[in-house]
């Protein structure tokens, strides 16, 4: 089990645990885990397997539970995160924007309208794992959880487990279910999932750009969080992250322990929900950490032609914005404003999900 473990999770999780002080050089870091654990052989099978040409896009004209958010210009970047930079202006259209990631109620309405299936719960083909017992590679995807104790943040198997029979209606592996969080987001969606909802629904992904322009409201300048320099608002949490010692020890100070119900913190000025913490949202961007010292096109950028991330060359991977209920300042800190996450695109786990966005006039 240990290579398809390694092998399924082993992309994503380099991303979302970097940031981190102990993350700081994160070459050194994390460079023996993308060599054990990351061979960026061909992609299985079974992401090859959905049917997103299948799916009827939905009603383009159909603005509901969606914010506009107003045509400017704004200061991308941030100076605390290498990737993050140079801090660049960039114009953007006006567009709309999901109010809050897309919930366990929406997917499944999505499911039942279309039969889609994903990632997560496809086969996989002995083919793509040569050498693994066949009797082992069983649908599945990665979930956190928290061990009694660890040798250092170094090592992220010690919180990842690939898990059989984790998928999107089963969050945390088959004893679990969705039963009672009908608002909370979806999670184990892999990019693919997230961009056959998008057409499904009549929208799309974001740019990382829309995605931080809509972050930034309007009015952040170089704040540390997207809501300001402060964590706390009258002692109250702000987002969703992870208090206590991670990952041992969650004091659930901000209520929640796991996933919250969309909209259980404040919205930003723009009226958008938990674009800080709860889960990562996948964009449609291919990442690339030179994005801004290369890119030439500072109107509606779509980013890079291709991915490239120097931690595992040859993973295909896409931005994530956000952070998610797991970020912490002890290992991640890409809840922050203006930083970048990063996903291999056939990677689910519980923590990653997504909202789309919709073009004016289409
Ligand atoms: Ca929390
Ligand atoms: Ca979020």
């Amino acid at each position: 089990m240990k290579a398809i473990t390694y092998f399924l999770i082993g992309f994503h999780f380099l991303c979302v645990s970097c940031g981190s002080p102990e993350a700081k050089n994160q070459t050194t870091v994390f460079s023996s885990d993308a060599v054990a654990m990351c061979h960026t052989g061909p992609i299985p099978s079974r992401f090859a397997a959905l049917r997103q040409d299948a799916i009827v896009a939905g009603d383009a004209q159909d603005h509901t539970g969606m914010v506009l958010i107003p045509a400017g210009k704004f200061r991308m970047g941030s100076l605390n995160f290498e990737d993050a930079q140079p801090l660049h202006d960039v114009e953007l259209h006006a567009f709309y924007m999901d109010e809050h990631e897309v919930t366990n109620a929406q997917f499944a309405a999505f499911v039942k309208a279309t039969g889609y299936v994903t990632v997560a719960e496809q086969p996989l083909d002995p083919k793509d794992f040569p050498g693994v017992d066949p009797n082992m590679l069983v649908p599945g995807s990665a979930v956190f959880a928290a061990p009694d104790q660890v040798q250092g943040l170094t090592d992220h198997m010690q919180w990842w487990s690939y898990v059989a029979g984790a998928n999107w209606q089963h969050p945390e592996g088959p004893a679990s279910n969705i039963q009672r969080r009908a608002s909370f987001p979806v999670t184990q969606i892999a990019y693919a999932d997230a961009a056959a909802y998008a057409k499904w629904a009549g929208k799309r992904l974001p740019t990382e750009a829309e995605w931080e322009y809509a972050a930034k409201a309007g009015s952040h300048t170089d704040e540390t969080y997207y809501w300001g320099n402060e964590k706390k608002e009258d002692g109250k949490w702000l987002a969703n992250i992870f208090q206590g010692e991670f990952p041992i020890k969650n004091t659930k100070e901000d209520g929640f322990v796991g996933t919250a119900p969309v909209k259980s913190f404040p919205a930003n000025a723009w009226g958008l929900y938990d674009m800080e913490g709860n889960v990562w949202e996948w964009c449609s961007d291919f990442y690339r950490p030179d994005t801004y010292a290369k890119e030439s096109d500072r109107h509606n950028p779509t980013g890079p032609a291709d991915s490239y991330d120097p931690q595992e060359p040859g993973a295909v991977k896409r931005v994530q914005r956000g952070g998610s209920f797991l970020c912490n300042d002890q290992y991640c800190e890409r809840y922050k404003a203006g930083s970048r996450g990063k996903g291999e695109v056939n990677s689910p786990t519980n923590n990653v999900g997504f909202r789309c966005v919709k073009d004016i006039g289409k």
